[in-house]
């Protein structure tokens, strides 16, 4: 017998893309509900061909219902995961309001399966930004150790949702006109200034914290510590919002452990590496591009060199579609592995 599935937030960036993975994943599903809010109930959307109406999210929604994929933000999850749980749902959560709990695995298939015989009826899929990165670098790590990472990325602005993107293409067309842009959204929806996005890289997403970091680094920093389980690797992040609609671009500088590892070797492990696709060939001016990756499930790395002053230090460029592999996709193989391995139901 197949799944019966909910799809929260399932008009967002995020939520049409989980659909789109339900439609090809080898899952079995009996049936699916869309669940959004009372602005978008009763808009009818698609599943394999046949019309699905979008409901109001409410507790009793989750009745009847065994596997509920959230991506509709933090306070959504907040009210009404438990509520799914408590109804028997195994939630799958892509926003961060539970990545933390101690009592909750921050789990990307490539990197960590294995904590999902942890869960207690919710797995937390984490941001986009770090996904990426951790699928180039585990088999980087498993096979040399990780001693520190320093990443700066160039992230999508479909990573903020729908109406950011809309927010880039207004302002795009404003640039053009010669009008004036008028920004609304970016950097961060919940921060007091607005600054436009279009032709103007923003090094801010989400809040500044105390540090003077942002929250967004503040997730790399902490959500690749806890996939990896090692509190000692050292990692430090810039985070800067490009006017790119899919897909996010990171320059990844990293240190080893061993002595024993090159440039070759390392390609040759990535080549092989679960989920990704080694794209490098400077010769011909290969490495990975946004708008190659976008629509794809794949992380595509490229552009591997040596620190030519440091010994055991190398760099890399890892581009990915951040609404797949960093969210949706993320979520739905999350699903698929909980299902392989006998573990989609809530624990007694
Ligand atoms: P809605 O279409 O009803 O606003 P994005 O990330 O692209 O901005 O999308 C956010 C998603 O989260 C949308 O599907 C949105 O639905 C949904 N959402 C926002 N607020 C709520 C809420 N209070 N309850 C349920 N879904 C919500
Ligand atoms: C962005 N990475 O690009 C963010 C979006 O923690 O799930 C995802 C935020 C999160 O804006």
């Amino acid at each position: 017998d197949g799944y019966r599935v909910a799809v929260v937030g399932a008009t967002g960036a995020v939520g049409t893309r989980m659909i789109q993975m339900l439609e090809e994943t080898s899952l079995p599903i009996d049936s699916i509900k869309y669940l959004a809010s009372k602005r978008s109930a009763g808009q009818v959307l698609k599943f394999k061909g046949q019309d699905v109406t979008v409901e109001e999210t409410t507790p009793d929604s989750f009745e009847n219902v065994d596997l509920a994929l959230f991506s509709a933000g933090g306070g959504v999850s907040k009210k009404f995961a438990p509520e799914a749980i408590k109804r028997g749902a195994v939630v799958v959560d892509n926003t961060s309001a539970f990545r933390m709990d101690p009592d909750v695995p921050l789990v990307v298939p490539e990197v960590n399966e294995q904590a999902l015989y942890e869960h207690k009826g919710l797995i937390a899929n984490p941001n986009c930004s770090t996904i990426q990165m951790v699928v180039a670098l585990e088999p980087i790590r498993k096979n040399y150790g990780l001693k520190k990472v320093v990443v700066t990325t160039m992230q999508a602005v479909s990573g903020a949702g729908n109406l950011a993107i809309q927010e880039l293409k207004d302002e795009t067309q404003a640039y053009l006109d010669g009008e004036e842009m008028q920004a609304g959204i970016l950097p961060a929806s919940g921060d007091k200034k607005h600054y436009p996005i279009a032709f103007n890289p923003l090094p801010q997403i989400d809040v500044f914290e105390d540090t003077g970091y942002t929250h967004e680094e503040w997730k790399m920093i902490h959500e690749t510590k806890k996939i990896m389980s090692d509190q000692d690797i050292q990692v430090t992040a810039t985070c800067v919002r490009v006017p790119v609609v899919v897909s996010h671009s990171e320059s990844v500088w990293f240190e080893i452990e061993s002595h024993d590892a090159s440039v070759k070797k390392i390609q040759n492990i990535l080549s092989d590496a679960p989920g990704v696709v080694l794209q490098d060939d400077p010769e011909h001016q290969i490495y990975p591009q946004a708008i190659n990756a976008t629509g794809k499930k794949d992380t595509f790395v490229g552009r591997v060199r040596a620190d030519l002053e440091q010994n055991n230090a190398f760099q890399l460029w890892v581009v990915s579609d951040n609404l797949l592999k960093g969210a949706a996709w993320n979520s739905v193989q999350i699903a698929e592995k909980l299902h392989e391995l006998d573990l989609l139901r809530v624990p007694k």
